[in-house]
């Protein structure tokens, strides 16, 4: 039975799956792929899990494909990167039931700490990609997908980007069709990798290559449109779609089977049209390998690798005309109102520490007018930067800072390998119980799995004290000691953790404690602005503004105002 649904790409992608049979669904976190298993995690026939980190989600998910049964893993773009490990050795090892690695790039950083271009990944681990420019081919190429895996016994990589993952269109889908579990059976040479099997593997892998290259030239997802034939245009993914809108009387040649390439139909495109354009995001990908394959073709300048395209950046890119970055009319992000991270900015802005700092809400601390926050690269990073700063600049200046999740995901190996190196120093975990960045998903701290059942919780304070911290010690963000206590904490000559917990504003709402506001005794000092709370502004005549609808009652403005123009309510006042 079909029917008509409004989805977004992660989700079409997600339902594809789950009618192709799908039992198996893993995932961490990660715009703009978190949908997807939000997606599959409403299906009792889908076993659909968050992981605790991308390379535990990957392991998962072939582990279920080598059971026997059809599995999808999907993070976003840098989340492959935690996944490497497996996902290199996956192509020489393949397969069992169809397992497909969906990932998610982020050009233009709407969320995140870099602009990678995935589809180089599919060609460094020698892996099949596709790549749909809409939710309703992704929805279609969830199912090839799932064929291509079974019949070349390999992991297919399906790229997304943000604009293919989170725009919604109507797509006709249909209903599931159960698939029998495969059987396993033990096979050494092929999921054994020691050195002499692999080697055994990586000559049949690169014949697989080559078959792969074969199906790609004939896969009906590549496909020539001819139409005026003075303009030629290979693209794929949502670049396709804007050269359309741009150019919509050109010849195209829309590449869905990206990798390997089809290169017969590319160059017999070629000869066809008398100006060749590439149009692509990021990476010269496509513009390269029609260079290895001595091809000439108009592609971007250089200054089109950063950022995302859009279709009158494609028309720019046709004329010829270099890329002008213009300032980003984007608002600064900001903490919530009463968000538990704040006032441990406000705290190490007061010490000033050398934060080495992580990836999350927490992260904002890094902006003006907090300033408190001083490195972030990676999950996990801030406790191993901070056992470097500690040793280096000295424990007592410095400070490492981790969420709840990211602490889960990889901050636990860098507090092994903190004490194990005998570290001084203080990691302040910021518990809100939540992944609040994503869009507030559970993890192991919050003891709910995907499908919002309870289940097993970690135990912060046991993992960190087993994990070889000195101290470990629990405080509400909220206390009026926690300045000391961070002060405390990091001139001990020892390894430390502090968890400032308090459950995330997204969770819980506190109207109950929303400050007092007397403009009158207000004298415009700004140390309320600097706390950087939505709640609290200068109103278009310079005049400070408390607004009591959006305050969630955390008062740390009402502690910064030595005037007595915010004050803090000490007891519940509705
Ligand atoms: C390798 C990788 N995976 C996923 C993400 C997406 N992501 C950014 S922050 C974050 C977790 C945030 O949770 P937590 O550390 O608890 O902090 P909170 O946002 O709740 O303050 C995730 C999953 C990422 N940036 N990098």
């Amino acid at each position: 039975m079909k029917t008509t649904q409004l989805l977004s790409g992660d989700e079409a992608l997600a339902c594809g799956a789950y009618e192709a049979g799908l039992k198996t669904a893993v995932s961490y976190p990660g715009t703009p792929a978190t949908e997807i298993l939000e997606y599959l995690a409403r299906f009792d026939e889908v076993n659909a899990q968050w992981a605790v980190n991308e390379k535990t989600a990957y392991e998962i998910a072939l582990g279920a494909s080598i059971a026997g049964v059809r599995s999808i893993y999907s993070s976003k773009h840098v989340g492959l990167n935690v996944a490497m490990d497996p996902l290199m050795t996956s192509s020489y090892t393949g397969v069992n039931a169809g397992f497909i690695v969906v990932v998610s790039d982020d050009p233009q950083l709407a969320s995140s700490q870099n602009e990678q271009d995935n589809r180089l990944i599919a060609k460094f681990s020698k892996l099949p990609m596709l790549e749909p420019s809409s939710p309703a081919e992704a929805y279609k190429m969830a199912k090839t997908a799932f064929e291509i895996s079974e019949q070349f016994d390999t992991p297919v990589i399906i790229r997304l980007t943000t604009r293919v993952s989170h725009t919604k269109e109507n797509v006709e889908t249909g209903t599931r069709r159960e698939i029998e579990n495969k059987p396993f059976t033990p096979d050494a040479v092929k999921y054994v990798m020691v050195p002499g099997h692999a080697y055994k593997k990586h000559i049949q892998l690169e014949q697989k290559l080559i078959d792969l290259q074969k199906y790609s030239e004939e896969s009906p997802l590549n496909f020539a449109q001819y139409n005026d034939k003075s303009v030629g245009i290979i693209a794929s993914g949502v670049s396709y779609l804007y050269a359309k809108e741009v150019m919509p009387d050109a010849s195209f040649l829309k590449i869905g089977f990206s990798y390997p390439f089809p290169d017969k139909k590319i160059a017999d495109f070629a000869k066809e049209v008398k100006e060749l354009y590439v149009i692509e995001e990021l990476e010269p990908f496509m513009e390269e390998h029609l260079l290895q394959l001595g091809i000439k073709a108009k592609a971007k300048d250089i200054t089109y690798r950063i950022g995302e395209l859009t279709p009158s950046l494609v028309r720019d890119i046709i004329a010829g005309k270099k890329k002008v970055e213009k300032p980003s009319g984007a608002r600064k992000p900001v903490l919530c109102p009463g968000c538990s991270h704040r006032p441990i900015f406000t705290a190490l802005k007061k010490l000033k520490a050398i934060v080495a700092g992580d990836i999350g809400c927490y992260t904002l601390g890094a902006l003006k007018p907090l300033e408190a926050l001083h490195t972030t690269v990676c999950m996990g990073a801030s406790v191993t930067i901070m056992q470097s700063f500690s040793k280096i600049l000295g424990h007592d200046k410095t400070v490492g800072i981790i969420g709840d999740s990211t602490f889960a995901h990889s901050g636990i190996t860098g507090l092994v390998d903190a004490a194990y190196n005998n570290t001084k120093g203080l990691l302040i975990i910021s518990d809100n119980s939540n992944t609040a960045m994503t869009g507030s998903q559970p993890n192991p701290s919050t003891g709910i799995d995907a499908k919002g059942k309870p289940t097993k919780q970690l135990i912060l304070e046991d993992i960190c004290k087993t994990c070889g911290a000195d101290n470990v010690e629990v405080i509400n963000p909220f206390d009026d000691n926690l300045q000391g206590k961070i002060k405390e904490l990091m001139e001990k000559d020892a390894l430390s953790v502090l968890i400032a917990r308090f459950p995330c504003r997204m969770r819980e709402r506190n109207k109950a404690l929303v400050p007092q506001f007397k403009p009158e005794k207000c004298v415009l000092c700004g140390a309320c602005i600097q706390i950087d709370c939505p709640a609290v502004y200068k109103n278009s005549e310079g005049k400070i503004t408390h607004d009591a609808f959006l305050c969630n009652g955390c008062n740390v403005c009402a502690n910064s105002c030595k005037f007595g123009a915010l004050t803090k309510q000490k007891t519940e006042n509705v």
